[in-house]
């Protein structure tokens, strides 16, 4: 799926029958769970986390597909309206540091079953689809064991009582936007508490583009102060303690340009903050949530294109994304790596016979100055990102490195490339 940017069953297997039908016989195969397809997530993620400070990023995603009245494919409604499809819910690590993209930890994918008719707050956790932040939050432990911390990042629906008292442990930290207001110690709320501190400090930060806002620079103040949370009253969990211990990071933007929605983020977490740099710290950290977006983006519209697939069945459909989602990871690392100089090997995302490829276009692609040549070492991810971003129409003049749209692009190219090769080899 990486090699072909695409999830298509039947492009993948490029024309050829018996391909094509054990493609299908894998993904009917009743021992082919989704669950068990989750689980090979994270197979590499255990060793890349070693000895670092992991940013565990974990979000929901709906991915719609194309139902009929008579026709629904066994999908469970998405989203709002008749819409259908699965729920993915992924978490991916992150170093916390240069930001780097180590892989896939866990998460679950997921279609509606019938209707849910008690009301929210009559549930236990158990029962309720927000379980799903905290079993991930688990998973993470297991899987990044050897990481010397790891911080859980979600964002505002992440944010319960049930999460903030189970999750953390020493090494295991939580960073989460205020969804709603918690009660605290002093018989007041986050939000009010947070609005009577002084302001800490002033900067100028670069908010990236989203679809209702245009890419500006907003001139922001932070406040800070650690509070203790109230266990919430109405809550019929049990075992929760009385109180929890958490820093609170508010961002406002006081004069927002002219019909622009202003700034206002509170962050909560288990990171104790002393002084004004660790605020802007859990600022920074939070700011690699738009990672897991992009990733998204690249399962669906920017990339891989999941939301296409003509598969019959809810059943295939689930395992069919938690495929994509592995592919889409190693996508963002292939995108990475070009940037940097990732000696990951090649084989992370290509076959033998298409490294053989890359390499016969990394001669043909190579000009004469040093600066014309690929400057990485042979067989390694970035060496292979840079002929797939040539291939995308990326040039090394160009001051902007290529993204994922050009990596996309490049990857279908050498796809065809890849075909006719293989034809000729015949
Ligand atoms: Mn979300």
């Amino acid at each position: 799926m990486v090699a072909c940017a695409d999830v298509c069953v039947r492009r993948l297997a490029q024309g050829c029958w018996p391909t094509q039908m054990r493609f299908w016989r894998f993904l009917a195969n009743e021992r082919v769970t989704a669950d068990k397809l989750v689980e090979g997530w994270s197979d590499r993620t255990r060793s890349a986390a070693a000895g670092r400070h992991v940013l565990a990023i974990q979000d929901t995603s709906d991915i719609k597909f194309a139902t009929t009245a008579d026709n629904r494919r066994g999908l469970g409604k998405v989203g709002k309206g008749n819409v259908h499809g699965v729920r993915l819910h992924a978490m991916l690590a992150v170093d916390a540091d240069d930001g780097a993209v180590l892989g896939l930890v866990g998460g679950q994918v997921v279609t509606r079953q019938g209707d849910v008719d008690t009301s929210h707050a009559k549930r236990t956790l158990a029962d309720k689809e927000s379980s799903r932040w905290v079993s991930t939050a688990e998973q993470a432990k297991e899987v990044l064991a050897q990481a010397a911390t790891i911080t859980i990042v979600n964002d505002r629906e992440g944010d319960f009582y049930t999460h903030w008292s189970a999750t953390p442990a020493p090494n295991v930290h939580l960073l989460t936007r205020l969804m709603n207001d918690h009660a605290v110690a002093e018989g007041e709320t986050v939000r009010s508490a947070i609005a009577r501190k002084p302001v800490a400090g002033k900067a100028v930060i670069e908010l990236r583009k989203r679809i209702n806002r245009r890419p500006r620079a907003a001139h922001l103040s932070i406040r800070f102060a650690s509070m203790t949370l109230q266990r919430p009253r109405n809550t019929i969990e049990k075992g929760l303690p009385d109180t929890i211990q958490v820093s609170v990071v508010e961002l406002r933007e006081p004069r927002p340009p002219q019909d622009a929605e202003p700034v206002h983020w509170i962050l909560l977490t288990t990171h104790a903050i002393e002084t004004l740099d660790q605020a802007w710290q859990i600022v920074r950290w939070y700011q690699q949530r738009w990672i897991i977006e992009q990733f998204f983006r690249t399962l669906k519209l920017q990339g891989l294109r999941i939301e296409d697939s003509q598969l019959a069945s809810a059943d295939r459909l689930c395992k069919l994304v938690a495929i994509a989602a592995k592919a889409a990871a190693i996508v963002m690392q292939l995108v990475q790596a070009r940037a940097g100089s990732d000696a990951r090997p090649a084989t992370l995302a290509f076959t033998a016979d298409q490294i053989k490829l890359i390499a016969l276009l990394n001669q043909r692609m190579q000009g004469k100055t040093t600066r014309q040549k690929n400057p990485h070492p042979e067989n390694t991810l970035a060496w292979a990102a840079w002929v797939i971003a040539k291939l995308g129409g990326w040039h090394e003049y160009q001051a902007k490195p290529p993204g994922p749209v050009t990596f996309h692009n490049g990857l279908a190219t050498f796809r065809t490339f890849f075909e006719g090769w293989a034809f000729k080899n015949v």
